[in-house]
Protein backbone atom coordinates (compact mmCIF):
# COMPACT_ATOMS: atom_id res chain seq x y z
CA UNK A 1 0.00 0.00 0.00
CA UNK A 2 1.18 3.45 -0.86
CA UNK A 3 0.53 6.50 1.95
CA UNK A 4 -0.10 9.59 0.94
CA UNK A 5 3.50 11.38 0.33
CA UNK A 6 2.57 13.64 3.69
CA UNK A 7 1.88 11.10 5.77
CA UNK A 8 5.56 11.01 7.34
CA UNK A 9 5.77 14.49 7.76
CA UNK A 10 2.47 14.66 8.96
CA UNK A 11 3.30 11.99 11.53
CA UNK A 12 6.41 12.83 12.40
CA UNK A 13 5.18 17.08 12.71
CA UNK A 14 2.12 15.32 14.89
CA UNK A 15 4.51 12.88 17.14
CA UNK A 16 7.24 15.73 18.30
CA UNK A 17 4.47 18.79 18.40
CA UNK A 18 2.64 16.25 20.74
CA UNK A 19 5.68 15.04 22.68
CA UNK A 20 6.96 18.47 23.93
CA UNK A 21 3.39 19.27 24.51
CA UNK A 22 2.75 17.00 26.91
CA UNK A 23 6.47 16.98 28.49
CA UNK A 24 5.58 20.75 29.65
CA UNK A 25 2.11 19.26 30.72
CA UNK A 26 -0.12 20.88 28.75
CA UNK A 27 -3.60 19.56 27.92
CA UNK A 28 -3.93 16.58 25.53
CA UNK A 29 -6.38 18.37 23.32
CA UNK A 30 -4.23 21.54 22.72
CA UNK A 31 -1.73 18.82 21.26
CA UNK A 32 -4.91 17.48 19.63
CA UNK A 33 -5.77 21.01 18.08
CA UNK A 34 -1.92 21.38 16.74
CA UNK A 35 -2.04 18.58 15.13
CA UNK A 36 -5.39 19.18 13.32
CA UNK A 37 -3.63 22.92 12.12
CA UNK A 38 -0.56 20.84 10.72
CA UNK A 39 -2.80 18.65 8.55
CA UNK A 40 -5.04 21.29 7.36
CA UNK A 41 -2.05 23.08 6.64
CA UNK A 42 -1.35 20.10 4.56
CA UNK A 43 -4.83 20.02 3.17
CA UNK A 44 -4.81 23.80 2.11
CA UNK A 45 -1.44 23.05 0.38
CA UNK A 46 -2.83 20.20 -1.76
CA UNK A 47 -5.95 22.14 -2.06
CA UNK A 48 -4.70 25.35 -3.31
CA UNK A 49 -2.30 23.75 -6.03
CA UNK A 50 -3.92 25.07 -8.79
CA UNK A 51 -5.77 21.46 -10.18
CA UNK A 52 -4.10 18.23 -11.51
CA UNK A 53 -4.39 17.02 -14.96
CA UNK A 54 -6.96 13.71 -14.60
CA UNK A 55 -6.77 12.13 -18.01
CA UNK A 56 -5.62 8.69 -18.12
CA UNK A 57 -3.89 8.76 -22.25
CA UNK A 58 -0.88 6.72 -22.89
CA UNK A 59 1.13 8.17 -25.39
CA UNK A 60 3.00 4.72 -26.67
CA UNK A 61 4.72 5.14 -29.85
CA UNK A 62 4.57 9.18 -29.43
CA UNK A 63 8.47 11.18 -29.77
CA UNK A 64 8.19 13.85 -26.85
CA UNK A 65 11.03 16.96 -26.70
CA UNK A 66 11.39 18.30 -23.20
CA UNK A 67 13.88 21.15 -23.06
CA UNK A 68 15.84 22.05 -19.66
CA UNK A 69 14.34 18.67 -18.48
CA UNK A 70 16.95 17.72 -16.20
CA UNK A 71 15.43 19.88 -13.17
CA UNK A 72 12.22 21.66 -12.05
CA UNK A 73 8.90 21.53 -13.69
CA UNK A 74 11.00 20.20 -16.87
CA UNK A 75 11.72 16.87 -15.47
CA UNK A 76 8.10 15.84 -13.64
CA UNK A 77 6.84 16.84 -17.13
CA UNK A 78 9.29 14.45 -18.82
CA UNK A 79 9.04 11.80 -15.91
CA UNK A 80 5.19 11.65 -15.98
CA UNK A 81 5.24 11.25 -20.13
CA UNK A 82 7.73 8.45 -19.78
CA UNK A 83 5.37 6.53 -17.51
CA UNK A 84 2.63 7.07 -19.58
CA UNK A 85 5.05 5.15 -22.60
CA UNK A 86 6.32 7.85 -24.63
CA UNK A 87 9.75 8.21 -26.04
CA UNK A 88 11.18 11.29 -24.25
CA UNK A 89 13.87 13.50 -25.69
CA UNK A 90 15.89 15.53 -22.53
CA UNK A 91 17.39 18.11 -24.44
CA UNK A 92 20.06 19.86 -21.96
CA UNK A 93 22.71 22.24 -21.72
CA UNK A 94 24.63 20.21 -18.85
CA UNK A 95 24.63 16.41 -19.95
CA UNK A 96 26.29 15.30 -16.43
CA UNK A 97 23.15 16.58 -14.66
CA UNK A 98 20.82 15.13 -17.90
CA UNK A 99 22.02 11.49 -17.32
CA UNK A 100 21.28 11.40 -13.46
CA UNK A 101 17.80 12.63 -14.19
CA UNK A 102 17.26 10.68 -17.04
CA UNK A 103 18.84 7.13 -15.16
CA UNK A 104 16.21 8.05 -11.94
CA UNK A 105 13.23 8.44 -14.61
CA UNK A 106 14.29 5.14 -16.24
CA UNK A 107 14.75 3.03 -13.07
CA UNK A 108 11.31 4.45 -12.11
CA UNK A 109 9.24 4.68 -15.43
CA UNK A 110 10.99 0.95 -16.59
CA UNK A 111 10.68 3.05 -20.03
CA UNK A 112 13.88 3.09 -21.34
CA UNK A 113 13.32 5.05 -24.43
CA UNK A 114 15.00 8.42 -22.72
CA UNK A 115 17.38 10.02 -23.91
CA UNK A 116 20.02 12.76 -23.40
CA UNK A 117 20.87 14.94 -26.29
CA UNK A 118 22.60 18.64 -25.90
CA UNK A 119 21.11 21.22 -26.58
CA UNK A 120 22.33 24.93 -25.21
CA UNK A 121 19.81 27.67 -25.80
CA UNK A 122 22.20 30.05 -25.38
CA UNK A 123 23.96 28.90 -28.53
CA UNK A 124 23.25 28.83 -32.35
CA UNK A 125 25.60 26.74 -33.39
CA UNK A 126 24.07 24.28 -30.56
CA UNK A 127 20.67 24.79 -31.41
CA UNK A 128 21.63 24.31 -34.91
CA UNK A 129 23.81 20.84 -34.17
CA UNK A 130 20.58 19.81 -31.99
CA UNK A 131 17.85 20.41 -34.61
CA UNK A 132 20.11 18.40 -37.37
CA UNK A 133 20.69 15.53 -35.25
CA UNK A 134 17.01 15.07 -34.26
CA UNK A 135 16.04 15.70 -37.71
CA UNK A 136 18.03 12.84 -38.54
CA UNK A 137 17.61 10.44 -36.07
CA UNK A 138 14.04 10.66 -35.06
CA UNK A 139 11.42 9.20 -37.49
CA UNK A 140 8.63 11.96 -36.23
CA UNK A 141 8.25 14.32 -33.31
CA UNK A 142 4.55 14.87 -31.81
CA UNK A 143 4.97 16.84 -29.17
CA UNK A 144 7.90 19.68 -28.33
CA UNK A 145 7.58 21.23 -24.94
CA UNK A 146 9.74 24.55 -25.41
CA UNK A 147 10.10 24.65 -20.97
CA UNK A 148 13.92 25.63 -20.31
CA UNK A 149 14.16 28.58 -18.79
CA UNK A 150 16.02 31.78 -17.11
CA UNK A 151 15.29 34.32 -14.15
CA UNK A 152 15.98 37.61 -13.17
CA UNK A 153 20.16 36.89 -13.74
CA UNK A 154 22.49 39.44 -13.49
CA UNK A 155 23.26 41.11 -17.22
CA UNK A 156 24.70 38.27 -19.46
CA UNK A 157 25.27 37.38 -23.07
CA UNK A 158 24.67 34.32 -25.27
CA UNK A 159 27.28 33.15 -26.98
CA UNK A 160 26.22 35.15 -30.49
CA UNK A 161 25.93 38.13 -28.11
CA UNK A 162 21.98 38.60 -27.43
CA UNK A 163 20.69 39.82 -24.02
CA UNK A 164 20.62 36.19 -22.26
CA UNK A 165 16.69 36.07 -20.73
CA UNK A 166 15.41 37.28 -24.09
CA UNK A 167 18.30 34.54 -25.57
CA UNK A 168 17.14 31.95 -23.94
CA UNK A 169 13.50 32.14 -22.82
CA UNK A 170 12.48 33.46 -26.63
CA UNK A 171 15.11 33.67 -29.38
CA UNK A 172 16.45 30.06 -28.77
CA UNK A 173 13.26 28.55 -28.34
CA UNK A 174 12.27 30.12 -31.37
CA UNK A 175 15.17 29.22 -33.63
CA UNK A 176 14.48 25.43 -32.34
CA UNK A 177 11.16 25.68 -33.00
CA UNK A 178 11.81 26.52 -36.23
CA UNK A 179 14.62 24.41 -37.37
CA UNK A 180 12.02 21.34 -36.16
CA UNK A 181 8.91 22.71 -37.60
CA UNK A 182 8.94 20.58 -40.84
CA UNK A 183 9.49 17.55 -38.81
CA UNK A 184 6.39 18.60 -36.73
CA UNK A 185 3.89 19.32 -39.55
CA UNK A 186 5.19 15.71 -40.92
CA UNK A 187 4.43 14.55 -38.25
CA UNK A 188 0.52 15.70 -37.33
CA UNK A 189 -1.55 16.36 -35.44
CA UNK A 190 1.83 17.46 -33.26
CA UNK A 191 1.83 19.60 -30.49
CA UNK A 192 3.89 22.87 -29.73
CA UNK A 193 3.82 24.26 -25.77
CA UNK A 194 6.05 27.16 -24.66
CA UNK A 195 6.64 28.12 -20.74
CA UNK A 196 5.54 31.43 -20.41
CA UNK A 197 4.66 33.27 -16.91
CA UNK A 198 2.32 35.63 -15.39
CA UNK A 199 4.85 37.52 -15.24
CA UNK A 200 4.50 38.36 -18.84
CA UNK A 201 1.63 40.88 -17.52
CA UNK A 202 4.65 43.09 -16.25
CA UNK A 203 5.82 42.75 -19.25
CA UNK A 204 6.76 45.18 -22.50
CA UNK A 205 8.48 44.29 -25.77
CA UNK A 206 10.58 47.01 -25.92
CA UNK A 207 12.01 47.52 -29.71
CA UNK A 208 13.89 50.22 -29.14
CA UNK A 209 16.06 48.38 -26.83
CA UNK A 210 15.26 44.75 -27.24
CA UNK A 211 18.98 43.38 -26.78
CA UNK A 212 18.98 45.77 -23.40
CA UNK A 213 22.25 47.23 -24.38
CA UNK A 214 21.08 50.84 -23.05
CA UNK A 215 19.56 49.92 -19.73
CA UNK A 216 18.52 46.04 -18.04
CA UNK A 217 16.23 46.09 -15.54
CA UNK A 218 16.37 42.09 -14.97
CA UNK A 219 12.73 42.00 -13.47
CA UNK A 220 11.66 43.52 -16.90
CA UNK A 221 13.28 41.95 -19.14
CA UNK A 222 12.19 38.71 -17.52
CA UNK A 223 9.06 39.70 -18.00
CA UNK A 224 9.23 40.77 -21.81
CA UNK A 225 11.17 37.68 -22.39
CA UNK A 226 7.96 35.62 -21.12
CA UNK A 227 5.72 37.84 -23.35
CA UNK A 228 7.52 37.46 -26.66
CA UNK A 229 6.66 33.53 -25.44
CA UNK A 230 2.89 34.37 -25.82
CA UNK A 231 3.32 36.52 -28.22
CA UNK A 232 4.80 33.57 -30.74
CA UNK A 233 2.72 31.43 -29.78
CA UNK A 234 -0.29 33.47 -31.11
CA UNK A 235 1.59 34.41 -34.47
CA UNK A 236 3.06 31.25 -34.91
CA UNK A 237 -0.76 29.59 -34.58
CA UNK A 238 -1.47 31.47 -37.75
CA UNK A 239 1.30 30.22 -39.67
CA UNK A 240 0.75 27.07 -38.61
CA UNK A 241 -3.09 27.64 -39.36
CA UNK A 242 -4.67 24.02 -41.55
CA UNK A 243 -0.86 21.69 -40.64
CA UNK A 244 -2.13 20.18 -37.78
CA UNK A 245 0.34 21.64 -35.61
CA UNK A 246 -0.76 23.26 -32.70
CA UNK A 247 0.88 25.92 -30.80
CA UNK A 248 -0.68 26.93 -27.10
CA UNK A 249 1.67 28.76 -23.93
CA UNK A 250 1.17 28.53 -20.44
CA UNK A 251 1.90 29.67 -16.93
CA UNK A 252 2.22 27.01 -14.78
CA UNK A 253 1.79 28.80 -11.21
CA UNK A 254 4.71 29.87 -8.71
CA UNK A 255 6.84 26.46 -8.35
CA UNK A 256 9.44 25.63 -6.04
CA UNK A 257 12.19 25.14 -8.39
CA UNK A 258 15.56 25.51 -9.16
CA UNK A 259 14.64 29.10 -10.92
CA UNK A 260 15.05 31.55 -8.22
CA UNK A 261 18.69 30.38 -8.45
CA UNK A 262 19.81 34.27 -8.88
CA UNK A 263 17.57 35.79 -6.53
CA UNK A 264 20.10 36.35 -3.35
CA UNK A 265 18.21 36.53 -0.63
CA UNK A 266 16.10 33.58 -1.23
CA UNK A 267 18.97 31.49 -1.85
CA UNK A 268 20.85 32.46 1.32
CA UNK A 269 20.88 30.41 4.35
CA UNK A 270 18.78 33.22 6.73
CA UNK A 271 16.68 33.60 3.07
CA UNK A 272 16.07 29.92 2.91
CA UNK A 273 15.14 29.71 6.71
CA UNK A 274 12.41 32.54 6.43
CA UNK A 275 10.84 31.49 3.02
CA UNK A 276 10.99 27.73 4.43
CA UNK A 277 6.75 28.55 5.73
CA UNK A 278 6.11 30.44 2.31
CA UNK A 279 7.30 28.16 0.26
CA UNK A 280 5.73 25.04 1.62
CA UNK A 281 2.43 26.62 2.20
CA UNK A 282 2.08 28.73 -0.85
CA UNK A 283 4.37 27.50 -3.72
CA UNK A 284 3.40 24.43 -6.10
CA UNK A 285 5.77 21.41 -6.12
CA UNK A 286 7.79 20.65 -9.53
CA UNK A 287 5.06 17.98 -10.06
CA UNK A 288 1.89 20.38 -9.69
CA UNK A 289 3.65 22.62 -11.08
CA UNK A 290 3.92 20.36 -14.33
CA UNK A 291 -0.20 19.60 -14.77
CA UNK A 292 -0.97 22.36 -16.95
CA UNK A 293 2.01 21.71 -19.22
CA UNK A 294 0.74 17.75 -19.01
CA UNK A 295 -2.40 19.26 -19.92
CA UNK A 296 -1.46 20.62 -23.12
CA UNK A 297 0.46 18.21 -24.22
CA UNK A 298 -2.25 14.97 -23.65
CA UNK A 299 -5.90 16.19 -23.75
CA UNK A 300 -7.82 15.02 -26.40
CA UNK A 301 -10.20 17.29 -26.41
CA UNK A 302 -7.65 20.44 -27.17
CA UNK A 303 -6.29 18.57 -30.05
CA UNK A 304 -7.68 21.26 -32.46
CA UNK A 305 -7.05 24.44 -29.48
CA UNK A 306 -4.32 26.62 -30.83
CA UNK A 307 -2.79 29.78 -30.34
CA UNK A 308 -4.01 29.57 -26.31
CA UNK A 309 -3.04 30.88 -23.04
CA UNK A 310 -3.27 28.25 -20.01
CA UNK A 311 -2.73 28.23 -16.42
CA UNK A 312 -4.05 26.27 -13.53
CA UNK A 313 -4.90 23.66 -15.89
CA UNK A 314 -7.90 26.19 -18.19
CA UNK A 315 -7.46 28.28 -20.52
CA UNK A 316 -7.24 31.97 -19.41
CA UNK A 317 -7.42 35.19 -21.26
CA UNK A 318 -3.84 36.96 -21.71
CA UNK A 319 -2.65 40.26 -20.58
CA UNK A 320 -3.64 42.79 -22.91
CA UNK A 321 -0.43 43.05 -24.30
CA UNK A 322 0.11 39.25 -24.85
CA UNK A 323 -2.95 39.96 -27.35
CA UNK A 324 -0.88 42.96 -29.64
CA UNK A 325 -1.37 41.13 -32.98
CA UNK A 326 1.07 43.95 -34.27
CA UNK A 327 3.55 43.62 -32.04
CA UNK A 328 3.21 39.68 -32.53
CA UNK A 329 3.87 40.07 -36.28
CA UNK A 330 6.77 42.72 -35.34
CA UNK A 331 8.79 40.40 -32.78
CA UNK A 332 8.47 37.86 -35.53
CA UNK A 333 9.99 39.42 -38.19
CA UNK A 334 12.86 40.91 -35.86
CA UNK A 335 13.41 37.29 -33.81
CA UNK A 336 13.80 35.91 -37.97
CA UNK A 337 16.45 38.65 -38.73
CA UNK A 338 18.63 38.09 -35.11
CA UNK A 339 18.32 34.04 -35.07
CA UNK A 340 19.24 34.14 -38.99
CA UNK A 341 17.03 31.00 -39.53
CA UNK A 342 16.69 31.56 -43.22
CA UNK A 343 20.18 31.49 -43.49
CA UNK A 344 20.18 28.12 -45.33
N1 LIG B 1 9.06 28.09 -11.15
C1 LIG B 1 8.11 28.99 -11.34
O1 LIG B 1 7.52 29.48 -10.38
C2 LIG B 1 7.75 29.43 -12.74
C3 LIG B 1 6.74 30.40 -12.89
C4 LIG B 1 6.40 30.82 -14.17
C5 LIG B 1 7.05 30.29 -15.27
N2 LIG B 1 8.03 29.35 -15.11
C6 LIG B 1 8.71 28.83 -16.32
O2 LIG B 1 8.78 27.42 -16.26
C7 LIG B 1 9.92 26.96 -17.00
C8 LIG B 1 10.67 25.91 -16.19
O3 LIG B 1 11.25 26.53 -15.07
P1 LIG B 1 11.56 25.82 -13.68
O4 LIG B 1 10.78 26.55 -12.67
O5 LIG B 1 11.44 24.36 -13.77
O6 LIG B 1 13.10 26.28 -13.49
P2 LIG B 1 14.46 25.47 -13.19
O7 LIG B 1 14.25 24.47 -12.11
O8 LIG B 1 15.49 26.53 -12.99
O9 LIG B 1 14.73 24.71 -14.57
C9 LIG B 1 15.10 25.44 -15.71
C10 LIG B 1 15.70 24.51 -16.74
O10 LIG B 1 16.12 25.30 -17.87
C11 LIG B 1 17.45 24.93 -18.20
N3 LIG B 1 18.21 25.98 -18.88
C12 LIG B 1 18.55 27.21 -18.43
N4 LIG B 1 19.32 27.83 -19.34
C13 LIG B 1 19.48 26.98 -20.40
C14 LIG B 1 20.18 27.02 -21.63
N5 LIG B 1 20.94 28.07 -21.96
N6 LIG B 1 20.11 25.96 -22.45
C15 LIG B 1 19.39 24.87 -22.12
N7 LIG B 1 18.71 24.76 -20.97
C16 LIG B 1 18.77 25.81 -20.11
C17 LIG B 1 18.08 24.59 -16.86
O11 LIG B 1 19.27 23.84 -17.04
P3 LIG B 1 20.44 23.83 -15.89
O12 LIG B 1 19.92 23.00 -14.77
O13 LIG B 1 21.61 23.23 -16.58
O14 LIG B 1 20.65 25.26 -15.49
C18 LIG B 1 16.95 23.78 -16.24
O15 LIG B 1 16.96 22.48 -16.75
C19 LIG B 1 10.74 28.22 -17.32
O16 LIG B 1 10.53 28.56 -18.67
C20 LIG B 1 10.16 29.28 -16.41
O17 LIG B 1 10.27 30.57 -16.96
C21 LIG B 1 8.39 28.91 -13.87
C1 LIG C 1 15.70 17.67 -42.20
O1 LIG C 1 15.81 16.58 -43.06
C2 LIG C 1 15.23 16.78 -44.36
C3 LIG C 1 15.40 15.53 -45.17
O2 LIG C 1 15.17 14.39 -44.42
C4 LIG C 1 15.88 17.97 -45.03
O3 LIG C 1 15.23 18.23 -46.25
C5 LIG C 1 15.79 19.19 -44.13
O4 LIG C 1 16.49 20.27 -44.71
C6 LIG C 1 16.37 18.91 -42.76
N1 LIG C 1 16.18 20.04 -41.87
C7 LIG C 1 17.12 20.47 -41.01
C8 LIG C 1 16.76 21.64 -40.17
O5 LIG C 1 18.21 19.94 -40.90
C1 LIG D 1 -5.68 17.47 -40.56
O1 LIG D 1 -6.50 16.53 -39.89
C2 LIG D 1 -7.72 16.25 -40.56
C3 LIG D 1 -8.48 15.25 -39.71
O2 LIG D 1 -8.70 15.79 -38.44
C4 LIG D 1 -7.42 15.68 -41.94
O3 LIG D 1 -8.64 15.46 -42.64
C5 LIG D 1 -6.54 16.65 -42.71
O4 LIG D 1 -6.18 16.06 -43.96
C6 LIG D 1 -5.29 16.99 -41.93
N1 LIG D 1 -4.52 18.00 -42.63
C7 LIG D 1 -3.20 17.93 -42.78
C8 LIG D 1 -2.55 19.05 -43.51
O5 LIG D 1 -2.53 17.01 -42.30
C1 LIG E 1 7.65 0.48 -20.17
C2 LIG E 1 7.26 1.50 -21.19
O1 LIG E 1 6.36 2.27 -20.97
N1 LIG E 1 7.96 1.48 -22.31
C3 LIG E 1 7.68 2.40 -23.40
C4 LIG E 1 8.79 3.45 -23.50
O2 LIG E 1 8.58 4.26 -24.66
C5 LIG E 1 8.57 3.54 -25.88
C6 LIG E 1 8.50 4.57 -27.01
O3 LIG E 1 7.31 5.31 -26.97
C7 LIG E 1 7.40 2.57 -25.90
O4 LIG E 1 7.39 1.84 -27.09
C8 LIG E 1 7.54 1.63 -24.71
O5 LIG E 1 6.37 0.82 -24.62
Amino acid sequence: MRLPKYALPVSVIGTLAGSTLLLNLMEFSTAVALVLIVIGLFVFRDYSSGGRYNGEERIAGKTVIVTGANTGIGKETARELARRGGRIIMACRDLDKCEIARKEIVLETANKSVECRKLDLASFASIRAFAKLINSTESHVDILINNAGVMMCPKMLTEDGLEMQMGVNHFGHFLLTQLLLDKLKASAPSRIIFLSSLAHTRGQINFEDLNSAQEYNSRTVYGQSKLANVLCTQELAKILEGTNVTVNCLHPGVVNTELSRHLGFTQSKIGSFVFFPIKFLLLKTPLQGAQTTLRLALDPSLEKVTGKYFSDCREKEPAPQGQDAAAAKRLWAVSEAWTRVKQD
